[in-house]
């Protein structure tokens, strides 16, 4: 049985800093948490930026300059950067810290689609930071924009760079779009899908859908492909528990879900991980090293990064 990824997605551009005091966006608690999650088994750490001011969601490359070479220089980790982190501006500006830092690793998200939290506003009455309320409150409007023009965009401005896509898929026509990107040679085997359950406008998180997707890109990829599984909110560690079973691999941290349990806070990006790397080794799986990580997806290396 092959070994098994985690990936921690340490803060995100969901959740807000009122909805957990958890939640990383210092540069110094980024890293530091980071740092933690590696050392608890995440062997790839998929990372955004935060504004440290205010918590507030940022794509600006100056913000991962303050903590990409600290966790370089502390851990083995890949390092995936988010290309996915604003629901705002044009593919061009989410695509900056990725060129800047040429990691291993970036997130590329395969096809447009509503995708809102703005039910989380009603759990607060009040907020930490001005730009949170109206930030949650209008996830509603939003459209996450990520055309076939988008796609290509950064297909063949990252291709020079020698990075390995994390392919967000959200719902089952994602993973078509994504054979069909690779039909007209935008993207090379291996690859490494993220199948998403669980974000309002995706696909829904019961077990019966893990099964279609898992299928479906049976189907589609053969033996092209690895696979990973990311359950928001409370279908996080279920889900996440279920895909170690079938083969996956895991994905797990506070951009994904707050909670440790039902109703309880989790104290920290790395206690999710813990749990479950715990859960899987006592189901008889093997967490993989950055290193075996590294060659199950022939990533190019940590020494060819840009930080
Ligand atoms: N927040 C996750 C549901 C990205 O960074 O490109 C999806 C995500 C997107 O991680
Ligand atoms: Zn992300």
């Amino acid at each position: 049985m092959a070994k098994i990824i985690i990936t921690c997605a340490v803060t995100g551009a969901i959740h807000t800093p009122t909805m957990s005091d958890a939640l990383p966006y210092t540069a110094d608690d980024i890293t530091a948490q980071a740092i933690a999650a590696h050392e608890a088994g995440a062997s790839i750490l998929h990372l955004h930026a935060r504004r440290p001011e205010d918590g507030g969601v940022s794509i600006d490359p100056a913000h991962f300059a303050t903590f990409l070479p600290r966790i370089k220089q502390a851990t083995k980790a890949i390092v995936n950067i988010s290309t996915g982190g604003s629901l705002k501006t044009s593919i061009e500006d989410r695509i900056a810290p990725a060129l800047a830092f040429s990691p291993e690793m970036c997130s590329l998200n395969m096809g447009s689609m509503n995708f809102s939290f703005h039910p989380l506003a009603r759990r607060y009455g009040s907020w930490k930071f001005d730009w949170e309320k109206e930030y949650v409150e209008n996830s509603d409007t939003y459209i996450f924009r990520n055309t076939f023009r988008d796609i290509e965009t950064v297909a063949k401005a990252l291709a020079p760079h020698r990075i390995k896509f994390e392919h967000e898929c959200y719902d089952v026509g994602h993973l078509y779009n994504l054979r069909f990107c690779m039909d007209i040679g935008l993207f090379k085997p291996p690859i490494f899908i993220q199948f998403i359950f669980g974000i309002l406008g995706g696909i829904g998180p019961e077990v019966d859908n893990l099964v279609f997707m898992k299928r479906t890109a049976d189907r589609l990829f053969g033996k092209e492909y690895h696979w990973s599984v990311l359950g928001a909110g409370a279908a996080q560690m279920p889900l996440a528990t279920t895909a170690s079973q079938l083969g996956g691999n895991v994905r797990v941290g506070l951009e994904d879900s707050l909670f440790i349990a039902r109703g309880k806070l989790a104290e920290s990006n790395a206690q999710q991980v813990a749990k479950i790397r715990s859960i899987v080794e006592a189901l008889g799986c093997e967490v993989a090293s950055p290193d075996e990580a590294r060659e199950m997806l022939g990533l190019k290396g940590g020494d060819q990064v840009g930080f």
